[in-house]
């Protein structure tokens, strides 16, 4: 479903009858080639079925959603919905695919009339000529093995259908969620089914978020290499989406370049500050690759090549509690026991440097007294979303068990707010996290983020072996 059409605005040409009479003619035909199928064209079939089988008789709507305003006629870089492309691989905008009660599927897509319909040039949101061409009806079921038809069918084949069971994967897509009745929990159980089937990744997702993780690595040693003559956060943002458009298709969530206190914020994306000697710059930063899939990595890096004293010790900390998290990266282990060992070995390290006053009082359940300075939990699971499976039910996700193919994050941090009297005053602005990306094997994880410079010594030889290269 679109938009309804926008006004032509003040700068739009006006175009006379015998000028689309003009356009419209003399072009040549254009090749009937078929589309090539998409690399997994058979996965994303088969995930279709599961889906299909896990609601028998019912129909599934399952949008990507449009291209979004960002002002005025100008739109925000389409991305896909997850859902929607985890079962077809399509990342145009507006397509709906739609799973039949009998457990078939068609693809409602915009067609592609070519040059025969004047839309081609007046269309500024859609038109060939504006935009590229569209895969069109013929293209998109060769290219991802699934029936289609024309978006401008949906709503009448949905009409027939709405006197029926059905479900909506909701938030996608306004017009559809406005046209359907209130329904939330059948909806919401569809959301889980989507979420819960991602649970476990497959050979081809962890090859892809591998891939991704190598371009986030590229990305890294790219800001490490510009750290010598980047004065303020932007360049760091700057130069990683570089990175993350050149090698991916996007950064996977707004880069997080936080230098000094402002690593003190969780999510810093402003990265509008001046970056000072001397200071830490926390970067967390993923690129997404061109199949969707992102890493999330966060670095914790010393602007001048060497740690503090100060800011040693709280980047030892935080790795010995990341050291401690992976130990419980395994299967059979519950997802909530990386965190509890991260934050037990961070409770009794606040307690060596007189921060907590008892590990042992603050880590009681009615206490929590640590998480003042480590805020988050240390693991998400990470897939197409960077926060993934999110409307997974918690007896499968959070206090479910880790299985073999489950990717998730191990990022313990701790943040010392600059105007916070418990802390002594040579900690306060520091935040350190350290992030890297794992995967549940059968004999316990594997660090698929482990070639990016970690412990101390391997940062600061990272870090200072740019700065010398730069002199
Ligand atoms: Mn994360």
């Amino acid at each position: 479903m679109t938009d309804p059409s926008t006004p032509p605005a003040s700068h739009d040409s006006t175009t006379p009858e015998n000028l689309v009479a003009f356009m419209t003619t003399g072009w040549a035909t254009p090749p009937s080639t078929p589309a090539a199928p998409i690399e997994g064209i058979e996965r994303f079939a088969a995930r279709r079925a599961a889906l299909a089988a896990a609601f028998p008789g019912q129909t599934l709507i399952v949008p990507t959603g449009q291209e979004k305003v960002r002002a005025n006629d100008t739109h925000y870089r389409f991305r896909p919905g997850t859902e929607f492309y985890y079962l077809t691989g399509n990342v145009e905008p507006d397509n709906v695919l739609v799973i039949s009660s009998d457990g078939t599927a068609t693809l409602y897509c915009e067609p592609n009339p070519g040059k025969t319909d004047a839309t081609f040039f007046t269309d500024r949101f859609k038109g060939e000529l504006w935009v590229g061409p569209r895969l069109g009806l013929s293209q998109s079921a060769q290219r991802f093995g699934v029936a289609t038809k024309a978006l401008a069918e949906l709503e009448a084949d949905l009409a027939a259908t709405r006197s029926g069971a059905y479900r909506l994967l909701r938030g996608v897509d306004p017009v559809l969620d406005a046209a359907s009745a209130q329904q939330d929990e059948r909806d919401a159980e569809l959301a889980t089914q989507l979420s819960e089937m991602r649970l476990i990744k497959d050979e081809f997702e962890v090859r892809e978020l591998r891939r991704a993780i190598e371009a986030t690595h590229r990305g890294f040693d790219d800001v490490v290499r510009a750290l010598p003559s980047a004065n303020t956060e932007r360049v760091v943002e700057g130069v990683f989406g570089l990175r993350a458009r050149v090698d991916g298709n996007d950064v996977g969530y707004g880069t997080i370049a936080a230098s000094g206190p402002d690593a003190c914020t969780l999510h810093w994306t402003r990265n509008d500050r001046t970056i000072g000697r001397g200071e830490l710059l926390l970067l967390d930063a993923g690129v997404e690759a061109h199949t969707l899939y992102t890493a999330d990595i966060t670095r914790t890096l010393p602007i001048d090549g060497t740690f503090s004293p100060e800011q040693k010790t709280i980047y030892e900390l935080v790795l010995a509690a990341q050291d401690a998290a992976f130990a419980q990266c395994a299967p059979g282990k519950e997802f909530m026991d990386p965190n509890r060992a991260a934050m037990d070995v961070l409770a009794h390290g606040l307690e060596r440097l007189g921060i907590l006053a008892s590990a042992e009082e603050a880590l009681r359940e009615e206490n929590q007294f640590y998480k003042r300075y480590s805020l988050h939990g240390v693991s998400h699971m990470l897939g197409l979303d960077v926060h993934d499976c999110a409307r997974a039910r918690a007896e499968t996700y959070k206090f479910g068990t880790l299985e073999p193919g489950m990717v998730l994050t191990v990022e313990p941090g701790l943040y010392f707010q600059p105007d916070d009297l418990t802390v002594p005053a040579r900690y306060r602005g520091i935040g350190v996290r350290i992030e890297d990306d794992v995967v549940i094997t059968r004999a316990g994880c594997e660090v698929l983020s482990a070639a990016i410079p970690r412990t101390v010594a391997d940062v600061e030889a990272w870090v200072g072996a740019a700065r010398g290269a730069s002199v």
